[in-house]
């Protein structure tokens, strides 16, 4: 697999300040240009009629899913991702804590893997993320920063990361979770220094360092009408109207089915938020969708409700121009985040632990109209 020029010429892999000559190996993790035999480093088989993939390509929209851990241990899981999707997210490994390890040390191994997959699959990549509160390296959250050295590490970070992957990254999701519930700021270690205006900071250095990259705000709970939704049209309005570059709004859509089967909002209520941001004149991403369940126990109506609302979700996106492309947040349930971080809920995703397709696959191809 040879990797596109403009990721080949700055760096590869772990390095000391990204285009410096002091490369060091990371341990056990090796790119496809050191060791092209590992299975990931391998063009999979074409997809075919039976997978989501060949649905989704009948339109101009794109299908994917987040790679994590799973990624790479086996030949099966990954022909499945290239078979079912079009488009992948790094779950994990493009995150400060993983990308930007230490203040002058910057490791793109596994980004660069999971990069070099998707070229040699005709697949797209969504890079995430570059200003967040959580996953961040301890040199960062324990450092003392003033305004201006912390806007300064947040500007070099961005354009180091963002060059690196430059004309070969499609969309960036740039400011992750600014918002609380309740439409305020977040208290984050960009707010609490740099105030709203790291945002801005934000997206300026994500378009300086590739003016081609799809620049998005990406949140959770903005599925719902209400005050958290409300503030993110506000605050990309906002934005937007300021001239700062931005194209999309990410729609984390990560859902739960409750025991009476709510949790998802109609398709009529998806359909007409998707359609109050795209008159922003943005793109809009379901980036990290899930729909949990109660496991073990879900009733069967909770698990026809759950298959109900991927078919909603699917096709509100689909009805509209604006919405081009969604991703779910992992391939099986036995990899999800859900079980960790929802006790008592789980079966969120595509496939099970044996990589078989759930009725949850057959209601997202419903939903694609496949
Ligand atoms: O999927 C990610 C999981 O493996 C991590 O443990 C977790 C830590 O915060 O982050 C998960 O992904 C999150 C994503 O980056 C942003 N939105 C919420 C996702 C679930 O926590």
């Amino acid at each position: 697999m040879r990797l596109s020029p403009p990721l080949a010429a700055v760096c590869l892999g772990l390095v000391v300040a990204c285009g410096g000559s002091d490369s060091v190996t990371a341990s056990g993790i090796k790119s496809c240009a050191e060791d092209p035999t590992q299975a990931l480093c391998k063009v999979m088989p074409p997809a075919t009629d039976s997978g989501l993939r060949y649905y989704v390509s009948r339109t101009s929209r794109s299908m994917g899913t987040a790679l994590d851990v799973t990624f790479g241990t086996s030949t099966a899981y990954d022909a499945l991702v290239a078979r079912e999707f079009n488009l992948v997210t790094a779950g994990n490994a493009q995150k400060w804590q993983t990308i930007h390890p230490s203040r002058s040390v910057y490791n793109f191994v596994r980004g660069d893997q999971m990069l070099e997959f998707a070229q040699a699959n005709g697949m797209k990549m969504r890079g995430h993320t570059l200003a967040w509160q959580n996953q961040n390296p301890i040199w960062l959250m324990s450092g003392q920063w003033t305004a201006d050295t912390l806007q300064k590490v947040l500007q070099d970070h961005i354009a180091t990361v963002v060059a690196h992957y430059k004309g070969t990254i499609y969309a960036w999701d740039v400011v992750n979770e600014a918002l609380n519930a309740d439409g305020t700021l977040a208290a984050t270690i960009w707010s609490n220094t740099l105030g709203k205006g790291y945002i801005e900071t934000a997206f300026r250095a994500a378009r300086a360092a590739d003016p081609a990259t799809l620049l998005f705000y990406n949140d959770y709970s903005l599925e719902f009408p209400g005050v958290k939704q409300d503030a993110a049209f506000a605050l990309v309005q906002d934005i937007k109207t300021r001239g700062v570059p931005i194209d999309g709004v990410g729609f984390q859509a990560h859902f739960q089915i409750n025991a009476d089967g709510s949790g998802v909002p109609s398709r009529a209520s998806l359909v007409s938020t998707f359609q109050r941001f795209a008159g922003l004149g943005v793109k809009i991403h379901l980036t990290e969708l899930d729909v949990r369940i109660r496991a073990p126990g879900a009733t069967s109506a909770e698990i026809a409700a759950q298959a109900q609302g991927y078919t909603d979700i699917v096709a509100a996106c689909y009805a509209v121009p604006a919405c081009e492309a969604i991703t779910v947040w992992g391939v099986t349930d036995t990899e999800s985040w859900i079980p960790n971080a929802f006790p008592g809920y789980g079966n969120a995703l595509l496939f099970d632990g044996s990589l078989t397709r759930k009725a949850t696959y057959g209601a997202v191809r419903a939903g694609i109209g496949g």
